[in-house]
């Protein structure tokens, strides 16, 4: 067996304990689509099944207790995050990632980190985890998923400024406290879209 199937096995026992059963099969979700994006845009298969797997590692608690969590490892975060608690899994998962799983990879660490609110100028990886995350087969929710899935297979920048944009339509909608990285993600992808063949 490789490295990466034994690392992979590991961290699903693991989760499996420790997230809800809903939780867990969304992030073995997850995984086997970001495999499946890794493969149309020619990204390393092994480094896109763990991002999937451990984006939400850190979602194992209530939002409060992952702000608890966070003061008492010293992780730390903005303002803006302290008040969008929902965004705030992502920045203690990355955490629980390096600190926990092991993981080192930046561009995993990252691609956990940014699941959330997205940013500016993502790399491939980030990109390939934020999208899997909306468009996972077990997801129900957006009214544009099977528009939104097709064009996660054509053209990824412009699949995270559809998302995006949605995103924060149905934030405002619910009058939610918008993290400030959030629209400055869609700004950066708008700007993308704006230049691109999609306009
Ligand atoms: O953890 P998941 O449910 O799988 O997905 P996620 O980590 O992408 O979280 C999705 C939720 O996060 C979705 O309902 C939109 C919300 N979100 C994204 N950006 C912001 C936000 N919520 C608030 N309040 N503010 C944001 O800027
Ligand atoms: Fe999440
Ligand atoms: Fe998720």
């Amino acid at each position: 067996m490789t490295d990466t199937m034994n690392r992979v096995l590991s961290y699903r026992k693991h989760l499996e304990t420790k997230l809800d059963p809903m939780r867990y099969e969304h992030s073995l979700s997850v995984s086997y689509t970001c495999m499946n994006l890794a493969m149309r845009y020619g990204y390393d298969l092994d480094k896109a099944e763990v991002a999937g797997l451990l984006h939400d590692c850190g979602k194992r608690f209530s939002d409060e207790i992952i702000l608890k969590k966070c003061i008492k490892h010293g992780i730390s975060f903005t303002p803006e995050e302290e008040e969008t608690p929902a965004v705030l899994h992502a920045n203690y998962g990355a955490w629980l990632a390096r600190h926990k799983y092991g993981v080192e990879d930046p561009e995993i660490l990252n691609a956990i980190l940014y699941h959330t609110t997205g940013r500016p100028n993502m790399g491939t990886l980030e990109k390939i985890v934020y999208i899997a995350d909306y468009i996972e087969p077990r997801r129900f929710k957006a009214a544009n998923l099977p528009e939104v899935r097709a064009l996660a297979y054509e053209d990824l920048d412009e699949t995270m400024y559809r998302i995006l944009k949605g995103t924060l339509e149905y934030l405002d909608g619910k009058k939610s406290k918008i993290d400030p990285m959030t629209e400055k993600a869609c700004a950066f992808y708008a700007a993308v879209h704006e230049k691109s063949e999609w306009k």
